[in-house]
C-alpha cells in the first residue's frame, strides 16, 4: 500500500504533511487550473470529496486534477457515488463519532462492487465529526451529532477502538468551515495513545492553526474552504 505507506513513513520521521480538499461539486476548469498549478510547496496530497457531490462531478474533478498534478489525489467521499477509479486512493471513512449504520457500515457495502475490481487503494480510517461551533454539512447529511470539544476522554476512545478495530488512519474532523477547528488538547490526547497516523481538520485558516496542530502532533492537516478563497498563504 504505497499511498498509506508513504503516510506512516512521514508520521515517523515527523515530516508534516498538508493535503488540500477540492469539493467537486464547487469545481470548474476555469477557477482550478490556476489553482492547482499554482500550489505552495508545502501541499502533499490532494483529497476530493463534498458532502453532495455526484458522480459525475467526482469524476471530471478527479480527471481533471490528475492531468494538471502529479501529487496523490486521494478521494474523501461524502457518499459512494463520488468514488471513481480515476483517483490513486480511497479513504474509506467510517463516522465512528456517529450512531448512524449508513455511515458505518452501509454506504461502504454498496461500494463494494465499484471498489471490487478498482486499483484504489483502500485505506480504512475511522472518522470523528467534533463540534466546530457552527452546524456542518457532515452533520446535516449523516443526521448524526458531533462529539462535543471537551468530552476528550471520549474522543480518545473513540479513536482508539478505531485503532483496535483495524482503521489504518484516523480523522479528527471539526467540519467544513468550522468557527472552531480541532483543540490542540484534544489532537496531543489522541496523539499520545494512537500509534497510527493522525489527520485533522475543518476550520483551519492560516499558517498559526497550521502550525498549532502539526505541533500538537497532527500527521497530515487537510485545508479546504481557505484554499479555495485564496485566503491561506502556505
Ligand atoms: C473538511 O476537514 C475538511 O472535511 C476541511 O475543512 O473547509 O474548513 O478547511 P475546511
Amino acid at each position: 500500500p504505497k499511498l498509506l505507506d508513504a503516510i506512516i513513513q512521514a508520521s515517523k520521521i515527523d515530516k508534516k504533511l498538508l493535503a488540500v480538499l477540492i469539493d467537486p461539486e464547487k469545481f470548474s476548469a476555469e477557477k482550478y487550473a490556476y489553482f492547482i498549478e499554482n500550489l505552495t510547496e508545502s501541499v502533499t496530497h490532494i483529497f476530493v470529496g463534498g458532502s453532495t457531490a455526484t458522480a459525475k462531478e467526482s469524476e471530471v474533478c478527479v480527471g481533471f486534477i490528475k492531468a494538471k498534478t502529479n501529487l496523490p489525489v486521494i478521494l474523501f467521499p461524502g457518499d459512494k457515488e463520488q468514488v471513481t477509479e480515476k483517483a490513486d486512493g480511497i479513504l474509506l471513512l467510517s463516522l465512528l463519532s456517529g450512531r448512524n449504520p449508513e455511515y458505518l457500515i452501509e454506504q461502504h457495502i454498496k461500494a463494494v462492487p465499484k471498489l471490487l475490481n478498482s486499483r484504489l487503494e483502500i485505506i480504512p480510517t475511522g472518522y470523528l465529526l467534533l463540534d466546530g461551533g457552527n452546524q456542518s454539512a457532515v452533520a446535516r447529511v449523516s443526521k448524526t451529532k458531533p462529539m462535543r470539544q471537551s468530552e476528550i476522554t471520549l474522543i480518545k476512545n473513540t479513536a482508539l477502538a478505531g485503532q483496535m478495530m483495524g482503521k489504518q488512519l484516523i480523522y479528527l474532523e471539526a467540519g467544513s468551515g468550522a468557527l472552531i477547528p480541532v483543540s490542540e488538547e484534544i489532537i496531543t490526547e489522541v496523539k499520545k495513545y494512537l500509534n497510527i497516523p493522525l489527520i485533522v481538520g475543518g476550520g483551519i485558516k492560516n499558517s498559526k492553526q497550521l502550525e498549532k496542530a502539526y505541533k500538537a502532533g497532527a500527521d497530515l492537516v487537510v485545508i479546504g474552504t481557505a484554499f479555495e478563497n485564496g485566503e491561506f498563504e502556505g
